[in-house]
């Protein structure tokens, strides 16, 4: 488990079982993982507080699953977006495998900014991003 690790999460909410239907995927959620002095964080862009630092203790319900990305990304410098809006219109249209410009983030669209993948270019879903990752 590392820094720069993908987590995926099952999700829970209205737009993660949204986003589970349209994709046909068991996953509705994603973020990174960042380790903070040996305690496993997840850096994530969710629906309705924005992006942030959460703890990834107490999630077991949500089905976190960790995959190596071997990719270093730059804690400070995404940190910054602390507090950026979620996008629920670009969820609603990744959904449909279209990619949305609004303002705002979803999970899979910050995550794949975070890993140096062109985040604006495709409707990013937890499990397309799962996928790009995984082929690497
Ligand atoms: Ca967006």
């Amino acid at each position: 488990m590392q820094t720069g690790d993908l987590v995926m999460f099952r999700g829970t909410g209205l737009v993660p079982w949204v986003i589970r239907l349209w994709t046909r995927s068991a996953w509705g959620h994603c973020g990174l993982l960042v380790v903070v002095e040996g305690v496993p964080m997840v850096l994530e862009a969710r629906h309705p507080e924005g992006v942030g630092l959460h703890a990834l203790a107490n999630r077991e319900e949500d089905w976190p699953t960790i995959y190596p990305t071997g990719r270093a990304i730059n804690v400070p410098q995404l940190l910054e977006h602390s507090g950026d809006h979620y996008s629920v219109e670009d969820a609603i249209l990744a959904g449909i495998d279209r990619a949305g410009h609004h303002a705002g983030w979803t999970c899979a669209e910050f995550a794949a900014y975070a890993l140096g993948l062109d985040h604006d270019a495709a409707g990013w879903t937890p499990q397309g991003l799962a996928n790009a990752v995984l082929s690497r």
